[in-house]
């Protein structure tokens, strides 16, 4: 940022200096020196005149993350005039703040940061700072810090809520009259867990459902399977709603629930909730086996595009970039709910909408 300011600057006078100083020789000496120096400095930041972009990935957890990554690396390809460093951080919070640390030291033009965890952040964000280096935060979202340029994601805590208002639609729809829910949350400290969780049980609680239990299944297909397998274990026959924060968590407790000859989804005795909406997730619902899946977009790369764009433009970019996201079930039962006051229409999945989808 420094740097750009500064080039910036360069330009400007040199500009001044052509309009009011035409012709003599000690113009045209300076003019020459500021151009080397503006070279210099465009050499120094940009290499070989690509935008340097460090990306601290969360890892490759899901579907959802696999759209994520390929989503930022075909917006932020060489052909488009960048030059992007990616690094998988497999979900460790520590190894995030290294890469992104590692980042300042190739003193990158750019550092986007998908937070695994919500907090511990502000320290690293200061010295990016302090580097001058824009941070535009993507998908989950920081909460120890305001130290970064943008933020472009979703609101998980809507999708809980949403999910707990087309629940209670739902039910009273199909004359169910009690709910004792089991929750697979995300990755413990995710602001998306989190955000699902708090909606859901918002609802939960404002309804008087039960949440038997609500444990960690960390994003992932084995972890979905594994909390699921403990869960039947505990609270076979007592349970009638799964709700699985992410599709590949609801696929593994689909398999646990499978070999445990336990019916869920339109025709089953347990009714299943995702999240993410990716096209396998989408699949499951249009064959039943998922009562309703709430949509997460990963594409956020032409919109943190769009930021670093006015950033080159000495524009402000927008603090907050929300991304569009649906509903989506099998049945046409339900045409909207209600969420924070606002109605939001049930989107019924079709072969359409799952060709379109990541
Ligand atoms: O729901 C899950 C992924 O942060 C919103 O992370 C994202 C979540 C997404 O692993 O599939």
């Amino acid at each position: 940022m420094k740097k750009k300011f500064l080039a910036t600057l360069l330009t400007v006078s040199m500009a001044a200096t052509m309009l009011v100083g035409c012709g003599s020789d000690d113009d045209a000496k300076e003019n020459d020196k500021q151009q080397e120096t503006q070279k210099e400095d465009s050499d120094d930041s940009k290499g070989d005149g690509l935008i340097t972009i460090g990306f601290a990935q969360v890892g490759h957890e899901s579907d959802w993350r696999t759209a994520s990554t390929k989503s930022c690396q075909d917006v932020f390809s060489k052909d488009n005039g960048y030059d992007l460093q990616f690094v998988d951080c497999d979900n460790d919070p520590a190894v995030q703040l290294e890469a992104v640390r590692n980042f300042i030291e190739q003193d990158v033009d750019y550092i986007i940061i998908d937070p695994i965890v919500a907090n511990g952040w502000d320290t690293v964000l200061t010295e990016c700072e302090d580097a001058g280096i824009p941070v535009i935060v993507i998908d989950r979202t920081i909460e120890d810090s305001d130290k970064y340029v943008s933020w472009v994601g979703s609101n998980f805590k809507t999708e809980g809520l949403a999910a707990g208002e087309w629940l209670k639609a739902y039910i009273k729809e199909k004359n169910i009259s009690e709910v004792n829910a089991l929750v697979i949350e995300g990755s413990k400290g995710a602001s998306a867990t989190i955000g699902r969780t708090d909606g859901f049980k918002e609802i939960a609680d404002r309804e008087g459902w039960k949440i038997l239990d609500s444990q960690d299944g960390d994003f992932t297909q084995d972890g979905g399977q594994e909390i699921m397998e403990s869960y039947i274990k505990s609270y076979e026959g007592k349970f009638n709603v799964v709700i699985c924060q992410n599709d590949n968590e609801a696929f593994g407790a689909m398999d646990a629930m499978k070999a445990a000859g336990i019916k869920y989804g339109v025709d089953g005795d347990v009714i299943l909730v995702s999240f993410d909406a990716c096209t396998a997730g989408l699949e499951r619902v249009m064959s039943g086996e998922i009562n309703a899946d709430f949509e997460c977009n990963p594409l956020a790369a032409p919109f943190v595009e769009e930021v670093i764009k006015k950033l080159q433009n000495n524009e402000t970019p927008e603090k907050e970039v929300y991304m569009e996201e649906h509903w989506f079930v099998k049945e046409d039962i339900i045409p909207s709910i209600e969420v924070n006051g606002e109605s939001q229409d049930m989107t019924v999945v079709t072969q359409e909408i799952i060709d379109a989808q990541y």
